[in-house]
């Protein structure tokens, strides 16, 4: 049994598409969320071992979910980033389908994490982002990254904002500041997991 707040976790697959999805009962929490705006830092902050999940400085590379199973009742899913410069504007504008399969079908699919610099404003694809998922009536969290960047002062003030904009969402879970560097908001965010994926499993059944 897996101590609270420690997840200990382990690489499944990578997938490129939905016929290659892990056949499993297990419930998923997923990272979506920009090129470069810090998935699989967030992963490897959340588990125990860290650097399983590839951080890279040439984003935009991958377009492949990966899968990582753990002790703590549920899957971890790091997927492609969107909006990566140089892609083409069809790809661009719209999350690939491999992405918008996965948030709005994926029966597995508890939770989605979508990432946001806490440094700037929600950009347009990432809006476009929480809409897919308030449309497909899918509960997310909104998840503040880099916020070791900022003054606290300023996070606060970010948290803030972002609750204000989303005040009216049904499926926002909550507006949580994190830092992959300083493991600000770790607690937090498992917390939140557990807790819906608990909600996930019991409304299912
Ligand atoms: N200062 C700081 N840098 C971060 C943090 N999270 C990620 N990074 C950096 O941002 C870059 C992209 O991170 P990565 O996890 O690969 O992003 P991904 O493309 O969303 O998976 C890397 O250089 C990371 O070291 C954080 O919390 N604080
Ligand atoms: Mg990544």
């Amino acid at each position: 049994m897996a101590h609270d707040l420690q997840i200990n976790a382990e690489f499944v697959k990578g997938a490129t598409s939905s016929e290659h999805f892990p056949v499993t009962s297990l419930c998923e929490v997923a990272m979506v969320g920009r090129s470069n705006v810090g998935k699989s830092s967030l992963i490897n902050a959340i588990v125990r071992h860290g650097r399983m999940a590839r951080v890279s400085n040439t984003p935009g590379k991958t377009q492949e979910i990966n899968f990582f199973v753990t002790d703590a009742g549920f899957m971890l899913v790091d997927l492609p980033g969107y909006g990566y410069a140089r892609v083409s504007k069809t790809q661009r504008e719209q999350f690939s389908r491999l992405i918008r399969d996965y948030v709005t079908r994926r029966e597995n699919l508890a939770l989605t994490c979508v990432l946001v610099d806490a440094r700037h404003d929600p950009q347009p694809l990432d809006l476009a982002m929480l809409e897919e998922l308030e449309l497909a009536k899918r509960a997310y969290v909104v998840v503040l990254t880099k916020c070791d960047k900022l003054k606290p002062g300023a996070v606060a003030a970010r948290q803030e904002q972002l609750r204000q904009v989303l005040s009216q969402c049904r499926y926002l879970v909550d507006v949580i500041p994190t830092s992959s560097q300083t493991a600000l908001g770790r607690h937090e965010l498992i917390g939140c997991m557990k807790r819906i994926v608990n909600e996930h499993v019991k409304g299912s059944s």
